[in-house]
Formats: C-alpha cells, sequence, structure tokens
C-alpha cells in the first residue's frame, strides 16, 4: 500500500514524512524544484505478529508494510502545467494524506483554506481528464460504431462522466459521489484524485490538545467534507522519531504524548481503503498480509503467490485468538478449532490461513 503525503508549499509534508517513517530527509529545503518523491517503506505495527513469531521462534519475520511518498508541494493557482508532475506521482498511490500547516497560524480558518485549496487543484486537474475524455467519448457513442456490448460500454462511461464532472463543478469529490464498484472498476483507469480516500492532517505546534480542539473545529463548520482528519505535532514527532526508543519515551512522557502517530494513521488508512490483515505462520517465517475486507480465500492465496491461486486445493483456516489459545496448530486440530475452508470462504481480519494446493 502507498500513502502519498501531499499538501501546499512548506505545509510540513517532508517533516510528518519523517515523523510517520523515521526517515530523515532534509526538510524546510523547498523541495518544490525536485520531481522525484522521497520515499520510505515501514512496518505496520501488528502486535499479532510478534505473538505468533514468539509462537513459532520462525526464522523470518515479516510485518505488513506501508510507503509513505513524500511530493513536493501543489502551490494553490499554479496551474495543471506546474504541478503536472507532482499530481502523477500522487495518482499512483493508494491514499492520499493532506497536510495543512497549523504550526505557525493555527487558526480554524486559516487550515480550513488550505486544506480547501489543496483540494480545489485536485478537483480541477481530474475536471481536466474528464472533459478531455468526454469529448471523445461523446464523439465516440455519436458515431455509433463497434458492437452492441461496447457500445452500451461507452453509454455508461459518458453518463458516468457526466455525473463526476457535474459533481467535481458543484464541489462534490468523486469519493463523495456514492458511486458502486462497477462504476469504480470503468474508472480505475482514469486515477482520479478526488476518487481516492483521503484523510488531513493537520501539522500543529507542540501542543496536542490544541490538535485536538482544531479538528473538531474544522468538522463543526464543515470544512472536512468527504474526509477526516487528524492532528500530528509534526516537528516534534520527528525529532522522537530520531531518539533511540528509551530517549524516546522519556521525552514523550515529559512532552505528554502518549503514542507516535504513526501507528495510528496506517490504522486510519486501512480503514479508509477497507483493508484487512491476514497471517500466516510456521517454522519458516511469520508473516502478515493485506487484503481488501470481503476478498476470498483464493484471492487470498494469490496475495500469497499466483501458483497457490492456481492450484488452490482449500485453506485450514483458525482465528489469531484460537491459535494463540491452542498454543499449535495441533491442538487448534484437536479441538475443532481449525476449519477446512473452500476459495469463496470470506476471509477475516486476523484469520490465520495455511493453503494446500496442487503443484
Ligand atoms: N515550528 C514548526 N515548524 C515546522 C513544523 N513543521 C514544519 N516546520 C517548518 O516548516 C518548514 C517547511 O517544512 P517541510 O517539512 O520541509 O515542508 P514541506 O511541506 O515538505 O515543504 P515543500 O516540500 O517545500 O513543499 C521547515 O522549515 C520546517 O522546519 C512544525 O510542526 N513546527
Ligand atoms: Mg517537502
Amino acid at each position: 500500500m502507498q500513502l502519498g503525503i501531499a499538501g501546499l508549499p512548506r505545509a510540513g509534508k517532508t517533516t510528518v514524512f519523517n515523523a510517520l517513517a523515521k526517515a530523515r530527509v532534509q526538510v524546510g529545503t523547498f523541495s518544490s524544484a525536485q520531481t522525484e518523491p522521497n520515499r520510505a517503506v515501514v512496518k505496520v505495527p501488528d502486535p499479532r505478529v510478534d505473538t505468533l513469531a514468539a509462537m513459532f521462534k520462525p526464522k523470518s519475520i515479516k510485518p505488513a508494510e506501508v510507503q509513505f511518498v513524500d511530493v513536493a508541494g501543489v502551490a494553490s493557482g499554479a496551474g495543471l502545467e506546474g504541478s503536472a508532475a507532482i499530481l502523477a506521482h500522487l495518482r499512483t498511490v493508494d491514499a492520499l494524506l493532506i497536510v495543512a500547516a497549523a504550526y505557525e497560524d493555527p487558526t480554524t480558518e486559516q487550515v480550513c483554506a488550505d486544506l480547501t485549496s489543496i483540494q480545489d487543484e485536485f478537483t480541477l486537474a481530474d475536471l481536466d481528464v474528464i472533459e478531455r475524455r468526454l469529448d471523445r467519448l461523446d464523439r465516440e457513442v455519436r458515431m455509433a460504431r463497434g458492437t452492441d456490448v461496447e457500445r452500451q460500454v461507452k453509454a455508461r462511461e459518458l453518463e458516468l462522466l457526466r455525473r463526476l464532472k457535474q459533481g467535481l463543478d458543484d464541489g462534490t469529490p468523486a469519493r463523495a459521489l456514492g458511486l458502486g464498484a462497477d462504476d469504480e472498476k470503468l474508472l480505475r483507469g482514469y486515477a482520479l484524485l478526488t476518487a481516492k480516500p483521503a484523510m488531513g492532517i493537520v501539522n500543529i505546534g507542540d501542543d496536542p490538545r490544541a490538535g485536538e480542539r482544531l479538528v473538531a473545529d474544522l468538522k463543526a463548520r464543515g470544512c472536512l467534507q468527504s474526509i477526516e482528519a487528524q492532528a500530528i505535532a509534526g516537528r516534534l514527532e520527528m525529532e522522537l522519531a530520531e531518539l533511540d526508543p528509551d530517549e524516546a519515551k522519556e521525552f514523550m512522557e515529559a512532552m505528554g504524548v502518549s503514542q507516535l502517530s504513526a501507528g495510528s494513521v496506517i490504522d486510519a488508512s486501512y480503514r479508509l481503503l477497507d483493508l484487512i490483515s491476514f497471517l500466516t505462520a510456521g517454522a519458516d517465517e511469520v508473516r502478515a498480509w493485506t487484503i481488501r475486507r470481503g476478498a476470498t480465500a483464493v484471492d487470498a492465496a494469490g496475495v500469497i503467490h499466483s501458483d497457490l491461486a492456481r492450484g488452490f486445493i482449500r485453506a485450514e483456516v483458525v482465528t489469531y485468538e484460537d491459535l494463540v489459545d491452542a498454543n499449535s496448530f495441533a491442538e487448534a486440530r484437536k479441538r475443532g478449532k481449525l476449519r477446512s475452508e473452500g476459495k469463496t470462504y470470506v476471509v477475516q481480519d486476523g484469520d490465520v490461513l495455511n493453503i494446500l494446493f496442487n503443484v
């Protein structure tokens, strides 16, 4: 999963990136000339992986991973050409973390204006994509070439794009239009920015309580529209991320910070993207895998390896809790907790899977 960090210039994106990913990219260097994003992979904190690792003592332990992508600032009114490279990077990520500066001027008006103006840039960029496609599609539909089925698909796409355009013209992002799964599939190739799940990150100064008030205020004023938001003391957390764990703990207690934000941002991203984790465990490896909620046992097999999906026979499934209670697969089986499931079984968060397959 890739999470893109977006925002106006100097919002504190790189600072937040360093805080979330424990990275050490220089901040304040005004990176807008830099076209390549900063990238960092972070292991998803998951106590279940640690517990299973203690149980199985495997050769390797692999938590799920998230990649943070920190791009240069999108200047308000820079025009689509000025921001094209940055927006192109953002189109490839799975979800957007929209950073707004509140460390210098933490008024609700200012933060609201910043959050709005970056989202306006996304709206304009999406409108540009849609209008161009609409022109062509409109002509194609009128010429009525191709088979019946092809014409029907094009007519549906045309209708969908008109609805999107109307929405965007009215300031409604694609994600708030209540699109169905079929529509989303049709739109996948467009990689619309306003269709991506998004979360506001309010980059506050060093007082965590001020952040909560600010986020509540933004919500009350209807500034967040279709996204949720979280406050992060960016610079403070960046500095904490540079310390060794014991030192960091001491500082956190002194500053009244109960938890670093990386965990809660990743949790929120899983929620936004409707992702769950399943686990595999054995003497070789304990590993967490990420999958969409609603995915089946054969989908899960495919995430592990395409051979497992192709030769899928069945999945042995035990919940994480039952496995920990039983303390081994053999005991879980004896207790009747190890179920045998077919291809269409819907995987649940925390399922521990063993896929049986033909080679
Ligand atoms: N006091 C304070 N300063 C901050 C905070 N976050 C960022 N800054 C400062 O704001 C400036 C810009 O921070 P960056 O993290 O580089 O901002 P950015 O959004 O990545 O900037 P561009 O990539 O150039 O658009 C730096 O001088 C930071 O030290 C904060 O929470 N508190
Ligand atoms: Mg930066």
